[in-house]
């Protein structure tokens, strides 16, 4: 078997099972290969430290048979390429958010140097017949920057984020440059169909991209195999942590505390493509139109902190921590607040808990690649009593989970109406329900998400030796 080289913004130590279901995947195949794991440490060096852009140096240490190799950014690099490109342009774009993309025209000097600092780093720790499997919308062009330094091996990317439609793409100065990039991997693969779709919509269009069937194509002077892989959950994984004491004791005190309530929950990261005004929104109408949920229905929304030094984020902030101080001041009293909002990170053991104890679940973001929360709730609850996913139709996760109460986010009335409908929904309907889902999300998880990949990377061609990859 070939080794497994992975590329990553950061680099998780895969002998913490704490860091998650992609890494428990990865470090699998990692083990097995003896393979190795690249990316930013995570470290920040200030210009009075030494740090210099486009400039860093690999560290190496030894995890099991595991190597991890990390590289620290000049604190220019990383306002440029971290803040700037990825965070203030390609994930508001991705996530169909033009309105607050922010086109500096150094930024995209700033992403271009630290993938051409990783290309320089990596290339000479790769053997010839390495899989080098790279991840989400931070190294776009880490395989045109390989292949420039005469890299052939066979590279994979893997998008984390939607891809949204053409017209919106093309709306990055340098999109051409990006897809163009995007191109120089053997294999790229997207969250859904939908994703794909667009993929494929722009390559024809802007890069008279010819199909050769079966998602290979040829563009470039080169083949490309293009897919939808929707990534799972590791659903062994979550039922151990399921049975273990923490989730115990978290479902027995969420129980006992909502004995007479019905609990709602919704768990995300602090992010403006969650929808979580637009959730509190739709709470809040739902609390207007029936007022036997009062006193009723509680809904525990956890925001974990995320990426606070991007200042879209703190706008973010203040919406919802002023919606959940509206609803809770005109609807809850000495008995019982509607919203209990948590704006930390909760232990991992203890979601698997409260998922449990929750009658439905709210996941409804704007716009998701997938969204793993979805799958988590539907794994945690119980078969016999089982709790309703109700989940937005613009998450990845709804071309796969559709047995869930789909809702449109934006539609404050309708999203409402779903979650009355999930709270009063009978028994057989929700077991049915539940049934299907857990079926898909057992069928397809993490593992098979990652085997599948990378099946279809090992089977593409290494780089055609005889044909030179021009410089972008
Ligand atoms: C990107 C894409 C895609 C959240 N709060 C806490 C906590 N979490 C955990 C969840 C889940 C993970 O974080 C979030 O995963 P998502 O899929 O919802 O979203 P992103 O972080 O935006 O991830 C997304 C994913 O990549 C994978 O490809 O699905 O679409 O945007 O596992 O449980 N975990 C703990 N405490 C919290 O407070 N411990």
């Amino acid at each position: 078997m070939p080794r497994l080289v992975v590329v990553s913004n950061r680099v998780a130590d895969p002998r913490r099972t704490a860091a998650g279901g992609l890494a428990v995947a990865l470090s699998e195949v990692l083990h097995a290969t003896g393979g190795m794991w690249f990316g930013w440490s995570g470290k920040v060096i200030a210009a009075a430290d030494g740090g210099r852009p486009g400039e860093g140096k690999a560290h190496r240490h030894q995890a099991g048979p595991v190597k991890l190799v990390t590289v620290d950014l000049s604190a220019e690099d990383h306002r440029a390429y971290y803040l700037g490109y990825a965070n203030g342009v390609l994930w508001p774009v991705f996530h169909y958010r033009l309105d607050l993309a922010d086109f500096d025209a150094g930024y995209i000097e700033g992403y271009r140097r630290v993938n051409q600092l990783f290309a320089r780093l990596l290339a000479p720790l790769l053997r010839p017949d390495d899989l080098v499997w790279v991840h989400d919308y931070h190294l776009m062009p880490l395989a045109s920057e390989l292949r420039a330094l005469g890299c052939q091996q066979r590279i994979g990317f893997f998008l984390h984020i939607p891809l949204p439609p053409p017209m919106i793409l093309a709306a990055i100065p340098g999109h051409d440059w990006l897809v163009r990039s995007l191109c120089a991997f053997d294999v790229v693969g997207f969250q859904s169909e939908t994703d794909h779709q667009h993929f494929c919509g722009y390559i024809e269009r802007e890069a008279k991209a010819q199909s050769l069937g079966e998602g290979r194509w040829r563009v470039f002077n080169r083949t490309l195999h293009a897919g939808a892989w929707p990534i799972g959950i590791d659903v062994d994984e979550l039922e151990a942590l399921a049975k273990a004491p923490e989730a115990r004791d978290m479902h027995a005190r969420m129980q006992r505390e909502y004995s007479r309530r019905m609990l709602l929950v919704g768990v995300d990261r602090l992010d403006y493509s969650k929808g979580l005004p637009h959730r509190m929104r739709a709470f809040r109408h739902l609390l207007q139109r029936h007022p036997e949920t009062h006193r009723n229905a509680t809904l525990v929304q956890i925001a974990s902190p995320s990426r606070e030094d991007v200042s879209a984020y703190s706008d973010i902030l203040h919406e919802l921590e002023s919606l959940c101080g509206s609803i809770n001041g005109n609807f809850g009293d000495l008995e019982w607040m509607p919203v209990r909002y948590i704006h930390r990170t909760v232990a991992r053991p203890r979601l698997p808990g409260l998922f449990r104890a929750s009658r439905v679940a709210l996941v409804t973001p704007l716009r998701d690649g997938m969204n793993l929360v979805a799958k988590e709730f539907i794994v945690s609850q119980d078969p016999q009593d089982p709790g309703v996913l109700v989940l937005s139709r613009f998450a990845g996760a709804a071309e796969q989970l559709e047995q869930a109460l789909l809702v449109n986010p934006y539609d404050t009335e309708g999203t409402a109406d779903a979650i009355h409908l999930a709270l009063q929904m009978p028994l057989e309907e929700r077991r049915a329900r539940h049934e299907a889902l857990l079926a898909t999300c057992k069928r397809q998880d993490v593992h098979w998400w990652c085997e599948s990949f990378l099946s279809a990377l090992r089977q593409a061609q290494a780089h055609e030796s005889g044909t030179p990859w021009l410089r972008l």
